[in-house]
């Protein structure tokens, strides 16, 4: 099989209380082995496409062989997104980016506190499930987006630094309907460390 999954870089209650391990357990085990195996599934038939790495099937969809299209933007975004998820979070966060990656946020957003509401505001506001991402554009300037279902900014030549699943499986069994309070929880385990390793990179 040309994709696996990795295990988790942490133990799956690392997050709590902030992310409860029976979220973790089944995100990481059931969820995101659903897209990795559909993904796979996907290209057998083009085994051509074994070879190509994750990003560089996403970044370019219109290349993708139509049959296959959907499941690759839909199980490859997910398999994308979600190892990009388990890494951006940290049980041992540092709470606050510093160095370049603030001046940075203090550049596009005049400070963190700003750039944190309007993080959160896109990413209660997105209709349904998809995400929010921090994402580092073309040109060096760092903005907010979100995307819907498994859509990553990958895809659209944008860098991601940071990005918040906000499907219901993401929470629900812990907050319910409370999405912005997840979000809010959710910044206690933001790798800011990671995220400042992307900006630079
Ligand atoms: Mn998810």
């Amino acid at each position: 099989m040309p994709h696996t999954l990795a295990p988790l870089p942490y133990p799956n209650d690392a997050l709590e209380p902030f992310i409860d391990a029976q979220t973790m357990t089944l995100h990481h085990d059931k969820h995101h082995q659903t897209y990795v195996t559909k993904l796979n599934e996907a290209l057998e038939k083009h085994p051509e496409l074994f070879d190509v790495t994750l990003d560089v099937l996403l970044q370019d969809l219109s290349k993708i062989p139509e049959d296959i299209r959907t499941a690759v933007r839909n199980h490859g975004g997910g398999h994308w997104n979600h190892t990009f998820f388990w890494e951006s979070m940290n049980p041992k966060s540092n709470k606050e980016p510093d160095g370049s990656l603030l001046e940075g946020i203090n550049q596009a957003f005049e400070s963190y506190e700003k750039f944190q509401q309007a993080f959160a505001t896109a990413a209660a506001g997105q209709f349904g499930s998809g995400w929010a991402w921090l994402v580092k554009s073309p040109n060096g300037s760092l903005a907010i987006r979100t995307t819907p279902n498994q859509d990553t900014p990958i895809s659209s030549g944008e860098k991601p630094l940071l990005g918040i699943d906000v499907w219901e499986h993401a929470y629900y069994l812990k907050y319910q309907n409370r999405r912005p309070d997840y979000i809010s929880a959710w910044w206690n385990v933001v790798n800011w460390d990671k995220v400042s390793e992307r900006y630079a990179s």
